[in-house]
Parts: structure tokens; C-alpha cells; sequence
């Protein structure tokens, strides 16, 4: 059986240190999740974010909700926190004024929509409204430094939240860099990013944490890097020994799909 990850082991290991939870958007102490499968709600439309949609709640982790558009298909499913201000209770679209929309993507004839809504919102069992939580405010500034650690969302497989490094930081942006797949699922991202969580914040909110891949970092400047920046000492995760690198230096793979050995998970 594998041992399960531990933060404090890892940083250790790494010799690394998490970036503050001040540095993120997420609440101090994070939400209660109130919400319950099969709930419905209005979002916005992650396709087509003016237009205001019905979702029902296909599933939850931690404070996570998956969510699936009224009338839309099953192959669009999508991640919102109980404290996203893009989720809203039953009737707020109407109190201020606007329609409910279909989702881009509506299964049926526009035609049929008003029908649709009606019998979708037909004895359908809604959040109440104590469920949504209030947003945390946007950071006032970027305080990221390269090298900090912390846990984010994988946005090729948006249930997963991983282990990860903050890469460089630009501006309002920072290069989320994840532990041990090589660069295959890195992005680059506004730091008060909501898929941002310090380290710890899946194990509070009772959300899986994945491990860390295991395929070593490579450093993008591999050609500067010599046998002298190898670690004397490697560490459980680092290249087996002896680690010798070959020469000429194979070019590093950089696009999608020239990527031919992608490590599995
Ligand atoms: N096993 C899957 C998921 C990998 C998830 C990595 N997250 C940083 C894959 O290899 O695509």
C-alpha cells in the first residue's frame, strides 16, 4: 500500500516552504459546504459568461461543487466553490430584472426553452440561499515569489487539486507549476485566481489532494545545468542515480503532442 502524501514530509524533502494563505483568495477559514447533490441553482454560464443558466449539483468535494447546465449534455460539467459569486440562488436572475438563459449548447430547439425551464424548475429542489457564500475579496497585490509552494487545480482534469510551484511571477500573473509531470499540466494564471489554495486547504476542506507526479522538473535552461547543480544527496523523488546527462543534449519537448513519453498518472 502507498503512503499517503504529506505536506510536511514533502517541503522537508524538497526544502521548500508553502506560499502564506494571505497571499490567496480563499477565506482565512474556509466555507461550510451546505449544498446537496441534486440542488439547483443559477451560474453563469462558464461558455458564455453574460448569460445566466439553471445547473443542478452532480457531485461535491470538499467545498467543490460539480455542476451540470440544465438541458446542456453530460461532457460539460464544471467546478465551482461554494463561496464562487458566479453561483446565485433561484430567483436572482428575475429579481434583477433578467432572463434565465438556455446554455450555449442547448439540446433542444431554442423554441422549446421556455417549456424546458418550466419543467426543469418543476418541483426541483433548490439551494437555499444560506448555501452561498460570500465571495473573499480580490488581493490588492501579487506577493507570490518563485519556488513557493502550494495546492492547485489541474485545468486538464479540473477535479483534481495537486501539488504545485509557483514558477515565475509577472505582473498580476504567476506560473503555476506542478510536481513531478514535467510542465504537461503548468498555466499561467492571475494570483487571485480561484483555483489558488495554500498548502493544507484540501486536507481542512476534506478534498483529495493528488501526490506529486514522479517525474523529475527538468530546468527549462537544461543546457546551463551541470553535473556541479546536481544534488549531492538525492532525494526519493530526484533522477536515479548516477544521473548523468546525455551529450549532446537531446532538445527538450515543448509542444502538445511532440510530448511522446507523458508520464501516466
Ligand atoms: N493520469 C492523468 C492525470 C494526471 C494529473 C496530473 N495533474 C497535475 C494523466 O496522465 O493525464
Amino acid at each position: 500500500a502507498k503512503e499517503s502524501f504529506s505536506w510536511e514530509e514533502y517541503l522537508k524533502e524538497t526544502s521548500s516552504t508553502p506560499a502564506p494563505p494571505s497571499f490567496f483568495r480563499q477565506s482565512r477559514v474556509p466555507p461550510s459546504n451546505d449544498f446537496k447533490v441534486g440542488m439547483k441553482l443559477e451560474v453563469h454560464d462558464p461558455r458564455n459568461s453574460t448569460s445566466v443558466c439553471i445547473a443542478t449539483v452532480m457531485g461535491m468535494t470538499g467545498v467543490r461543487l460539480r455542476l451540470r447546465l440544465d438541458g446542456s449534455d453530460n461532457t460539460n460539467d464544471f467546478w465551482r466553490l461554494v463561496d464562487s459569486s458566479d453561483i446565485q440562488p433561484i430567483g436572482t436572475c428575475e429579481k434583477n430584472g433578467d432572463m434565465l438563459q438556455p446554455p450555449l449548447g442547448f439540446r433542444m430547439n431554442a423554441s422549446s426553452w421556455p417549456m424546458f425551464l418550466l419543467r426543469t424548475l418543476n418541483g426541483a429542489e433548490m439551494a437555499p440561499a444560506t448555501a452561498f457564500k460570500k465571495e473573499p475579496p480580490p488581493l490588492s497585490q501579487n506577493n507570490f515569489k518563485p519556488g513557493m509552494k502550494l495546492e492547485a487545480v489541474d485545468k486538464k482534469n479540473p477535479y483534481l487539486i495537486c501539488p504545485a510551484t509557483i514558477g515565475e511571477v509577472k505582473g498580476e500573473e504567476v506560473f503555476v507549476m506542478f510536481d513531478g509531470w514535467r510542465g504537461a499540466f503548468d498555466y499561467w494564471c492571475q494570483h487571485h485566481s480561484r483555483d489558488l489554495f495554500p498548502v493544507g486547504w484540501c486536507s481542512v476542506t476534506k478534498h483529495s489532494l493528488q501526490k506529486p507526479g514522479n517525474s523529475v522538473n527538468l530546468p527549462k535552461n537544461l543546457h546551463v545545468l551541470t553535473a556541479a547543480h546536481t544534488p549531492s544527496k538525492p532525494s526519493r523523488r530526484s533522477m536515479p542515480a548516477p544521473f548523468r546527462l546525455p551529450s549532446p543534449l537531446p532538445p527538450l519537448p515543448v509542444r502538445k503532442g511532440v510530448r511522446g513519453r507523458r508520464p501516466k498518472s
